[in-house]
């Protein structure tokens, strides 16, 4: 079942839900490390969405910009691992949709708690646009806005749900996205919260 949402966009419905428990888990042992911090963006604001990362570079913001680092600035030491189980899914997922040799170095793991959203953005701190981004969605849904790569066209809404995988490659990779504010809800494996994986090579 790949759903293609536009040209480059494929969305592999339901993909990982049997192993979502142990992606949880791994989650929980990066969290350990690197905890959840809610980022200031440039303008100043305080992110609704808390954020971690694990692999060889971590996406951060703070007053000076958004940027990688090697490093947790909370800690000063390098992010955890990316976990085998990560990559594997990342990779094979990137294969499903065309992408051979996916290689992620970088994977932002975001939590939404009720009411938390993202703004329309484009993501373009990497260097390596050639490359696609997977995503991974676990626990509550939420409400995907996609649009093109104006921010003045209007995007269309598609509902990511526990085990859905996307991979957002080719003429997609700089289309304007982002997360309306999280209903409440209670899932079997969250709770109240939903995750979600951001794999990139930076
Ligand atoms: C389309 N995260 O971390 S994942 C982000 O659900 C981000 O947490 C959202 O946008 C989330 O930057 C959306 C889906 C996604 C990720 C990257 C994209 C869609 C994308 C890059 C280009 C186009
Ligand atoms: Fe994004």
């Amino acid at each position: 079942t790949e759903e293609v949402l536009a040209d480059g966009a494929v969305l592999l419905r339901g993909h990982t839900l049997a192993s979502a428990p142990q992606l949880l888990a791994e989650m929980r042992a990066v969290t350990e490390q690197a905890p959840w911090r809610h980022l200031v963006t440039p303008g100043g604001f305080t992110m609704s969405v808390a954020m971690s990362n694990c692999g060889r570079q971590g996406w951060v913001s703070d007053r000076h910009g958004y940027r990688y680092s090697a490093c947790d600035p909370l800690s000063g030491l390098p992010w955890p691992a990316m976990p085998a189980l990560f990559a594997q899914l990342a990779r094979e997922a990137a294969a499903r949709a065309g992408y051979a040799d996916f290689d992620p170095d970088a994977c932002l793991i975001n939590r939404y708690a009720v009411g938390a959203k993202l703004s329309l953005h484009q993501d373009k701190d990497e260097r390596a646009l050639g490359q696609p981004i997977v995503s991974v969605s676990l626990g509550l849904p939420a409400v995907f806005l996609f649009g093109t790569d104006r921010r003045t066209d209007r995007p269309r809404k598609h509902r990511l749900q526990h085990g859905d995988v996307v991979v957002w490659g080719g003429p997609s990779r700089l289309a304007f996205h982002g997360i309306e504010p999280l209903p409440l809800g209670d899932h079997l494996l969250t709770g109240r919260f939903r995750y979600n994986l951001t794999f990139r090579k930076v």
